[in-house]
């Protein structure tokens, strides 16, 4: 894993748990994040409803901001071996997981891979990214020109976030 060079880029990685202690996986998340990749800003942590496959438990979700001289198949692969280290199994798609870390955006670059694509493709539909995302980066825009915070604003109409609390 070879670091290039100075080069700073600025990623956003959504971190989603809805089993076990879900606080504590998170707070793995953000200190093995730290530690493997770079310096680390944090959103503030929200519960959320499941999105997709229901019938599961409610997810705490966050955002969080890396500065990292990583590639992005290399954040790719940290992020797995993090969510290995959780004990993560992947039985149902969509379904309950200890950890859950994706990519979301790499500097404003695209990249598609098979098993990666940048930014998510799910992303700009889920109140579960987007209103963590407004706490780092409002002023963003996707494809439809809207900024981060107005369409967590819209979004949050119809899925319920709740704001838990600012910890790290
Ligand atoms: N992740 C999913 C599917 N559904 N729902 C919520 N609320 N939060 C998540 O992180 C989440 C989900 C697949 O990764
Ligand atoms: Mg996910
Ligand atoms: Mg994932």
């Amino acid at each position: 894993m070879c670091p290039r060079g100075d080069k700073r880029n600025e990623v956003y990685i959504g971190i989603g748990s809805n089993m076990g202690h879900r606080i504590a996986y998170l707070h793995t998340a953000v200190q093995s994040i730290g530690q493997q990749l770079g310096p680390v800003t944090c959103s503030a942590v929200y519960e959320t409803n499941p999105v997709g496959y229901t019938d599961q438990p409610k997810f705490l979700n966050m955002v969080v901001r890396v500065d990292t001289g990583h590639s992005p198949r290399e954040v790719f692969r940290v992020l797995q071996g993090i969510e290995q280290e959780a004990h993560r199994k992947r039985d149902i798609r969509f379904g309950p997981r200890t950890l859950d870390l994706d990519v979301l955006l790499y500097n404003y670059s695209y990249f598609c891979f098979s098993d990666l694509q940048i930014p998510h493709a799910r992303m700009w539909s889920r109140a579960f990214v987007l209103v963590p995302l407004a706490d780092l980066a409002p002023d963003r825009r996707g494809l439809s020109g809207k900024s981060v915070s107005t369409m967590a604003e819209e979004l949050r109409q119809k899925d319920e976030v709740r704001y838990v609390g600012r910890f790290w």
